[in-house]
């Protein structure tokens, strides 16, 4: 099997397991749980899950990573959801669908949003709890990443330097933590299932491999912002520059922004090759993140 043909086979997969652990569509309140499928199913990457599984990959163990990868996949959706809101980011669009609070309406969308979070960490501990030691790390290192110092602290970040003059040290802050430290986690989660996974110092190093890897991820984003279509990205493109958010683009230019999504991608490569372990997918996961389209 090639690498795009496994990356579809674990979109499938992840897809497939998605129906298992969202509550069904026709469970009260009907609306509620229809915005959650909504935005859910509205066609994201699955990027974050398939980022826990290559982790898991690269010393399988007999334990299932797919929970965790659905978790993710539910904080992930729900910060989309709570960033689309007219409050914060005010988009429209969402993966090629209108976003929650269009399909339905404000109060619904946070409801969904809100619903997904409880959601995420119950999953954790319904499926891990014959292992509670793993599935209390799992719940921490999730929970922290979606708290006040990293998904959350970095949406607030962001929000309140919309306008402002751009800072580098600022914007370093908010892609770490609104967009790398989700994408840091996920490694790490998928890791610490694997056989490898209590050793501290191979976790604390995919936690590097993460950490660039985010980086590299949302300078990309940034770039496919200014040179792709609304229908191309699913969202609206050029949201940016006209909500005034500082980006590396806005910051430095298009061609700087290539080069940092360059580096930082060569630093995830170089970070990965001390751990061992087969990380022949991930590794071209890395290359597909780079060269992404949308
Ligand atoms: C509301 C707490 C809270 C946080 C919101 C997700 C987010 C933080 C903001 C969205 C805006 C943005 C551009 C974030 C950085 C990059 C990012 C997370 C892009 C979306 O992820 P993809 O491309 O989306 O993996 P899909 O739809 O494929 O899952």
């Amino acid at each position: 099997m090639n690498f795009l043909e496994k990356l579809k086979k674990w979109q499938t997969l992840i897809n497939q397991r998605l129906d298992q652990y969202l509550p069904a569509t026709s469970l009260q309140p009907v609306q509620l749980h229809q915005a959650m499928h909504h935005s859910m199913n509205a066609g994201g990457k699955r990027l974050r899950p398939i980022l826990a599984l290559a982790a898991h990959e690269m010393f399988p163990s007999q334990l299932d990573p797919v929970p965790a990868a659905i978790a993710l996949e539910c904080i992930h959706t729900y910060s989309l959801i709570h960033d689309d809101l007219p409050a914060m980011d005010d988009s429209d669009l969402r993966r090629g669908v209108p976003s929650c609070h269009k399909a339905f309406d404000e109060a619904t969308a946070i409801l969904a949003g809100d619903a997904f979070q409880p959601l995420a960490f119950e999953i954790l501990a319904q499926y891990y709890r014959d292992d509670p030691q793993l599935g209390i790390d799992l719940i921490s290192m999730l929970s922290q990443t979606a708290g006040s110092q990293k998904l959350v602290g970095g949406q607030m970040q962001d929000l309140l330097s919309e306008g402002n003059e751009p800072d580098e040290g600022n914007l370093s802050y908010i892609h770490s933590n609104k967009t790398a430290a989700m994408i840091e986690v996920s490694l790490q989660m998928g890791f610490r299932i694997s056989s490898e996974g209590e050793n501290s110092e191979k976790l604390d190093q995919i936690g590097k491999v993460g950490r660039s890897l985010g980086l590299a991820f949302q300078a990309v984003d940034d770039l496919l912002d200014v040179t792709q279509t609304t229908t191309q990205l699913g969202k609206d493109a050029r949201h940016d520059g006209e909500s005034g958010k500082i980006t590396w683009v806005s910051l430095k230019g298009e061609r700087e922004a290539r080069r940092l999504a360059a580096q930082h991608t060569e630093d995830a490569r170089q970070s990965l090759l001390l751990i061992g372990g087969n990380s022949v997918f991930l590794s071209e996961l890395m290359n597909y993140m780079l060269n992404r389209e949308f």
